[in-house]
Order: C-alpha cells, then structure tokens, then sequence
C-alpha cells in the first residue's frame, strides 16, 4: 500500500515538472534551437533569393516575412518546434541581417536598435548573418529577453 502512495506521488511530481517546463521552457528552448539551426543553414545568398530582385540589398535588420521553401523548412528539420523558420516561439518574426556586400561582417544589430543597446560599442560583427529573436516581449530593443541577450562577449 505504501509503495502505491509513493507511486502515485511520484508520478504526479513528474508530470508536474513536465508540464512546468513545457510551459516555462518550451518557448526558449524552441527559440534557441530553432535559431541555431537556421543560423547553420541560412546565407545571405538564400535571404536575397527569398525577398525578391526588387528588394534593396540593404545591411539592415529584416524580418523573416518570406515563404521558405520545403527544401530548407527539411534541411533545418525541426518539425516539432514552437518556433518556426518565420516565426519565433512567441510567435513573432525573426530578426536578420545579412552580409550582403561580401566583406565578412554586418553592422551590429545592438546598434540598430531603438534605443540601442545600452553600453554597446562594437560597429560590426564578423559575421556572413545574423539571426535573432525579440523575445516573449517583442520587443527588439529590450535586449535582456532577446534571444540571444548579446551579440558581443
Ligand atoms: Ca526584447
């Protein structure tokens, strides 16, 4: 009898934590898995063939508004994520900036914030793309819930 108790007990702990980190966690969780594997399969030259010929190929923060096509929704492969290729585990449009002009690096996004990023300096990112969420906010310029919170170390 007693052995029943504690398993029932521990089995309402388990699916009482379970369902705590689906509900805490699965919104940053999926954020941060969903965004690294876009940042390993995204280049700017795929960016540039997904906004259109008319499109100003500008250094400048997009927002994932475009329809991805099957090949690259199956080459990031994570079906069963909140997050998605547009959009991130809030539900809002990613934010991307793209190196367009080939020299290695982009314009910090801290900078191109409004406000930007308080106590930012870095101008530029060695980096061929940028990828990041505004967080359950929103919110680009509240960078402490942005996912990641910084882009510099
Ligand atoms: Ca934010």
């Amino acid at each position: 009898m007693i052995v029943l108790i504690i398993a029932v007990l521990a089995w309402f702990f388990v699916s009482y934590l379970s369902e705590k980190g689906t509900i805490d966690y699965g919104p940053w969780n999926g954020t941060n898995f969903m965004r690294s594997r876009m940042y390993g399969c995204l280049t700017p030259e795929y960016v540039a063939s997904k906004i259109g010929p008319s499109s100003p190929r500008d250094e400048t923060l997009m927002r994932t508004d475009w329809q991805f096509d099957d090949a690259m929704v199956q080459k990031i492969d994570m079906p069963r994520n909140v997050a998605t290729p547009n959009k991130d585990g809030w539900g809002s449009l990613w934010y991307i900036i793209c190196d367009f002009n080939n020299d290695g690096k982009v314009p910090n996004p801290e900078l191109l914030t409004v406000p930007p990023k308080s106590g930012a300096t870095q101008k530029e990112l060695f980096n061929r793309l940028i990828i990041f969420s505004a967080g359950p906010d929103g919110n680009p310029a509240t960078w402490e819930d942005n996912e990641p919170p910084s882009m510099t170390r």
